[in-house]
């Protein structure tokens, strides 16, 4: 998810561009104001930490972009592209290294686990959202 720092700094193109230059397939995505609710479900497991509460109104105070992507071992790699959680302390190179600062604006979200996407798909898309296609360098991939 490209969080609404990184809709309304204009990195959209750019972060989506990396994904799709590394070799990922993005097989859903939308534009959306996340709600409380969901937000709320989003990051259920961090209620009752201290930045819960700046967390799920900062995820909701504008549109963010979410994304179901596709690839081999995606789940890591995202997370390494990401870069660590604080921006400060993320390598140059990552997402989080090259166009952040603070923790609490930290540009994208990654699924850390095959559990957790699970979780997160079947609570942002439904299956209908969700496409299968094959990128045509597919046979260079893999
Ligand atoms: P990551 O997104 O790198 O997996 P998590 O899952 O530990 O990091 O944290 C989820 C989100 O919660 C982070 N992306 C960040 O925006 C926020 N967050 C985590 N730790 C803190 C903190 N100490 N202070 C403020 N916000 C935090």
């Amino acid at each position: 998810m490209i969080k609404p720092d990184g809709v309304q700094r204009g990195l959209v193109g750019r972060i989506i561009q990396r994904i799709e230059e590394k070799g990922f397939k993005i097989v859903a995505m939308r534009l959306s104001v996340m709600d409380k609710e969901r937000a709320e479900k989003h990051y259920a497991e961090h209620a009752g930490k201290p930045f819960y509460g700046d967390l799920v109104e900062f995820i909701t105070s504008g549109p963010s972009v979410q994304m179901v992507v596709e690839g081999k071992g995606v789940i890591s790699a995202i997370r390494k592209m990401n870069g660590a959680t604080n921006p400060a302390e993320a390598a140059p190179g990552t997402i989080r290294g090259d166009f952040g600062i603070e923790t609490g604006r930290n540009v994208i979200h990654g699924s850390d686990s095959p559990e957790s996407a699970a979780r997160e798909i079947a609570l942002h898309f439904s299956d209908s959202e969700i496409f299968e296609y094959k990128r045509i360098d597919e046979p260079w991939l893999y």
